[in-house]
């Protein structure tokens, strides 16, 4: 690298090099995904046995600047300890947050996005710690942000898939959620309940996420509502999701019924705000 240079941040939030040239006196910034701090958002319960080896599989991943942020709703299970744990193995590397109680999803996201803003990250993350979504595909989700707002690992796009041990019925049950969520909503991508995500941090800042009282996975398509009702970009990414292997599920009916139902009140709640 010739001539002077410093870290910038282009129009997008994102980090950069910014190299100014004497031979030319001009000034070129090269935004390299290298310079960018990534923060990765875990929500957590109950996810003792399943949290160690998510950490220890992210960070084989040839991410420079990766970060995580473990948003813990103080699991019976010692989840937030092991959380800990991990922070001592991993200095610098892992910030917990510990809340009183099970909240839900979306309060955790919430709080942990808006500490991850507050932070300074240039690209925030969420994914489930139960290992369904595939830690190895971080990298293939970042190779995208350049050119998309949000960029979604998707089971719907060719090389996509979900687990192959998952009965016919279970993959028509989750397609079939899929598939509601995006033509109530008419969103623009194929997997609209699939919280595998990066956001750019101008992304993120630009929707009210804060407001969502969505609950439940729901949750995640709101988010991915307010972002398509922004005019955001999104790119998507395959993955295969795998069922969880330890661990319970915190899947329940009444967290179906509420996504059910709530997808036809975000669209009345959005479209009177409109
Ligand atoms: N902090 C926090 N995390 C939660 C809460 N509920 C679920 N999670 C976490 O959110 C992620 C996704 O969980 P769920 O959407 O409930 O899905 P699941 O339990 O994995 O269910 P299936 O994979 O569909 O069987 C996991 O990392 C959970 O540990 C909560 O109330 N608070
Ligand atoms: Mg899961």
């Amino acid at each position: 690298m010739t001539g002077q240079w410093g870290y910038a941040k282009n129009d997008n939030g994102l980090s950069g090099v910014k190299i100014i040239n004497p031979d030319t006196s001009g000034e070129a910034i090269c935004f390299n995904r290298n310079y960018m701090k990534i923060t990765q958002v875990i929500p957590t319960y109950n996810e003792a046995q399943n949290l160690t080896v998510l950490v220890e599989s992210l960070f084989r991943e040839p991410v420079e600047n990766l970060d995580l942020l473990i948003v813990d709703d103080n699991s019976p299970d010692g989840t937030g300890d092991v959380a800990e744990s991990l922070a001592d193995i991993y200095p610098g590397r892992i910030s917990v947050l510990h809340r009183p109680g099970k909240e839900g999803l979306g309060k955790a996201y919430i709080e942990g996005f808006t500490m991850a803003l507050e932070s300074g990250a240039d690209v925030i993350g969420m994914m489930d710690a139960d290992l369904s979504h595939p830690p190895d595909r971080l990298p293939a989700l970042l190779s995208k942000i350049d050119q998309a707002d949000v960029v979604v690992g998707s089971r719907y796009v060719p090389g996509g898939s979900l687990d192959k041990n998952w009965p016919f019925w279970r993959k028509g049950l989750s397609w079939f959620g899929n598939t509601y969520a995006r033509t109530i909503l008419n969103l623009p991508i194929q997997d609209t309940t699939g919280g595998y995500r990066l956001w750019r941090r101008s992304a993120l800042a630009a929707i009210p996420f804060a407001e969502s009282r969505s609950n439940g996975y729901v949750f995640i398509v709101e988010l991915a509502y307010m972002a398509s009702l922004a005019g955001l970009s999104f790119a998507e990414v395959p993955i295969y999701f795998a069922e969880r292997t330890r661990g319970t599920s915190k899947m329940s009916l009444k967290i179906q019924i509420e996504a059910a139902l709530r997808v036809w009140q975000l669209r009345r709640l959005y479209s009177n705000r409109s």
